[in-house]
């Protein structure tokens, strides 16, 4: 299987993130995305090509423009108040709070987020259009013919929303990515969150849509981040009422639940007649993430691979959480191999 990665990933490389009451180091780093990496060579998952830029219009189909701009221009407005260290909310617009986006730099960081663990530093917006860059060229790959593409984007997507960040991510890599499928010819696409965490982002931006199915799996939101989405009721509304699906399942549960719950994803997107899938690579369900609470071994995740290869569509693996650093290239790479051998 091709794998698509760049070197850029290195330029988001927060330093901190508040977790428990404390600002520790982050949890997403660039060593996760190396380790990927060393895991892909070492194990001869096939070649690895760099990504090619496509500019803001592919993320501009599925993100705020006054967001995008915010971004862009964030790490610089900030350190132009002589800061230099990571950008990170201090509040949010949360309920009778004004709607209007502030205008002041401060204001505006805490408008467009979701939580204190995103830093915004002075490469994060050039690694987060890399790794768009990254899915977008998985798409072009995918739409010439290939049936299966890794795209190993860092930082990862699925938190991120049509208007926010959060969760360590920037640009929903995998809805952008399902968004440009969708415009370059694929009539229905299917985007299969399995992150540990609910993809809020990516369920905020198709809610709406019958043409892209959005399923996930994930640790229930009753006892786990992000705590306001990702609910089993959430089914799409208006034209997408149908197309919303959500596994929620409480923390700690068995990995014979987790499969389970697979089928029920998988049986949905085989009904859906998918052309295409997407998939939302986290192996935070691995048994030991450091904080999360699934218990997915590392040979589990062959298992994941060769299902999902049992779709038989064309299929597109954006890599999102995962922060056992160790394992993560293993886990990772067995999803991988499972659905090669399967194919
Ligand atoms: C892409 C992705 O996986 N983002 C995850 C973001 C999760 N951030 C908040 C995690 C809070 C976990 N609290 C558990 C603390 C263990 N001591
Ligand atoms: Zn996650």
């Amino acid at each position: 299987m091709l794998t698509i990665y760049s070197d850029s990933h290195r330029l988001q490389h927060g330093r901190s993130e508040l977790i428990d009451g404390t600002l520790k180091p982050c949890f997403e780093t660039p060593s996760r995305a190396d380790m990927v990496l060393a895991a892909v060579r070492q194990r001869d998952l096939g070649d690895v090509a760099h990504p090619r830029r496509h500019g803001l219009e592919p993320i501009l189909r599925v993100h705020d423009e006054g967001y995008v701009r915010f971004l862009e221009t964030a790490w610089q407005r900030w350190s132009e108040m002589g800061r230099d260290y990571d950008a990170l909310p201090k509040m949010w617009q949360i309920r009778r709070l004004r709607e209007a986006v502030p205008e002041h730099v401060e204001g505006q960081l805490c408008y467009y987020s979701m939580d204190c663990g995103t830093p915004i530093t002075a490469g994060t917006w050039q690694a987060a259009t890399a790794s768009s860059d990254v899915a977008l060229t998985a798409v072009d790959r995918l739409i010439g013919g290939e049936r299966a593409i890794f795209a190993l984007t860092r930082p990862p997507g699925h938190h991120a929303a049509r208007d926010y960040c959060g969760g360590y991510c920037f640009f929903n890599n995998a809805a952008i990515a399902a968004q440009a499928l969708r415009d370059r010819g694929a009539h229905r696409v299917a985007v299969l969150d399995v992150d540990y965490h609910h993809g809020n982002g990516t369920q905020d931006i198709f809610y709406h849509r019958s043409d892209v199915l959005f399923l996930s799996i994930h640790g229930d939101p009753r006892t786990e981040y992000p705590f306001f989405l990702g609910f089993a009721d959430e089914k799409g509304e208006g034209e997408g009422l149908g197309y919303n699906f959500n596994f929620p399942l409480a923390a700690g549960s068995c990995v014979s639940t987790w499969f389970f719950a697979l089928d029920c994803a998988l049986e949905q997107i085989a009904r859906f007649g998918a052309e295409a899938l997407v998939v939302s690579l986290g192996v935070d369900t691995f048994e030991g993430d450091p904080i999360s609470r699934f218990q997915l071994g590392t040979p589990d995740f062959v298992t994941l691979g060769a299902r999902l290869a049992g779709l038989k569509l064309p299929t597109l693996f954006c890599l999102e959480g995962g922060y056992a650093v160790g394992p993560i290239g293993d886990n990772v790479v067995n999803v991988l191999a499972g659905f090669e051998a399967r194919s």
